[in-house]
């Protein structure tokens, strides 16, 4: 029988990527000194998973600022400590994110300015010709960065790497569920979130950060499933829109995961509910809400209740071992607290490396 290690270092030499980008001298112990995600030095070029950072918020409608999320979290990041409980050394898979683009950056802002008065009237008014032509600015701006994130995830697919996205609001990885549902038909969704996120439009933005999974239920014909998890905020349109759905909208409203257990199953036991409901091929859309507010407190919209770390890992972890394929992630909206406050970064940083450990798990990597 060969060891774990050895079974480990097999794999890692059968993959078609370089097994591990582990320059020589370095110290994984030792403090960040890499500019990069988790203050590695690997480069985009050779990593085995490639993030896409995606500085864009144009439409987030109680409080802006996940635009800024990328270069939060990638700061933080450098404050991980490397080995990792549940799923070990993830660093040596080869991890690296693009450079943050300064285009998608002034766009958001250019966007924003012009969302803020529909934001502030509440929604567009039928008739009112500034309102529309907003609207049709800011739409077109939403397509831009859906057609960035499509080709950035393309080339990543193309070099055999596996894509992730750091938002933004939840708008953000549209492109990349987009492509990666083309290559897996099929493709399940595990959303974990506060929102239901289904509205046709919200205050008549089409690409709104709240109707991110009507999009892609609508538009994404080979997405075969949405298994929601910790939704505790939705509208009657949203609830009638995932019961017409016959199954293929298929919601764990925080409160029912709650009743379950007050009922007195365990958490592994709603995890395993949680985790059969999905097909075999699954990409993670993680809203930083979904956790309980003190994980985010400056989040766009954050909202009572919620699932906390120790939790959300244990559903990663049994996900990672269960015999089904994460294929690609995204985690949104991080938006950073007054200057020097570290908190949100720190939380997203560590959800990000949870995130790639069970990705790489899945797939057999680490
Ligand atoms: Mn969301």
């Amino acid at each position: 029988m060969p060891t774990k290690n050895a079974r480990r270092a097999t794999r890692l030499k059968h993959n078609p990527l370089p097994a591990t980008i582990v320059p020589a001298g370095f110290d994984p112990d030792a403090a960040a000194t890499g500019d990069g995600l988790f203050g590695l030095d690997t480069s985009p070029a050779h990593a085995r998973v490639v993030v896409i950072p995606v500085p864009f918020d144009a439409t987030t409608s109680y409080r802006p600022g996940t635009a800024a999320g990328p270069e939060h979290v990638l700061q933080a990041s450098k404050q991980v400590d490397l080995q990792d409980i549940q799923f070990g050394p993830i660093w040596q898979a080869g991890i690296a994110m693009l450079p943050i683009p300064k285009a998608i950056a002034a766009l958001s802002k250019k966007a924003r300015a012009a969302a803020e008065p529909i934001i502030h009237a509440g929604g567009a008014e039928p008739g009112n010709a500034k309102h529309a032509k907003a609207l049709a600015a800011v739409n077109a701006a939403s397509e831009r960065v859906h057609a960035f994130v499509a080709g950035e995830t393309r080339r990543i697919l193309d070099r055999g790497a596996i894509p992730a996205l750091l938002g933004g609001d939840h708008a953000s990885p549209f492109g990349l569920i987009d492509e990666l549902s083309k290559r897996h038909p099929g493709l399940g969704i595990l959303q974990i979130d506060a929102h239901a996120d289904l509205r046709e439009a919200f205050e008549g933005f089409a690409w709104s950060h709240a109707s991110i999974f009507h999009n892609v239920m609508t538009r994404l014909p080979k997405v075969g499933k949405l298994v929601q998890v910790g939704i505790r905020d939705v509208g009657s349109r949203e609830v009638a829109f995932a019961e017409r759905s016959k199954g293929r909208v298929h919601t764990f409203y925080d409160q029912r995961l709650r009743d379950m257990q007050f009922g007195g199953a365990t958490w592994t036991a709603v995890c395993k509910r949680i985790i059969a409901a999905l097909p075999k091929t699954v990409y993670i859309s993680f809203d930083i809400d979904g956790l309980t507010s003190e994980h985010c407190p400056n989040t766009g919209t954050p909202v009572p209740g919620g699932i906390t770390f120790p939790e959300i890992s244990h559903l990663l972890e049994l996900l990672a071992h269960s015999g089904k394929r994460v294929v690609g992630f995204d985690l949104c909206e991080v938006a950073p607290g007054a200057k020097g406050d570290e908190w949100n970064g720190t939380v997203g940083a560590r959800v990000l490396y949870k995130l790639l450990g069970c990705t790489l798990r899945s797939q057999r990597v680490i």
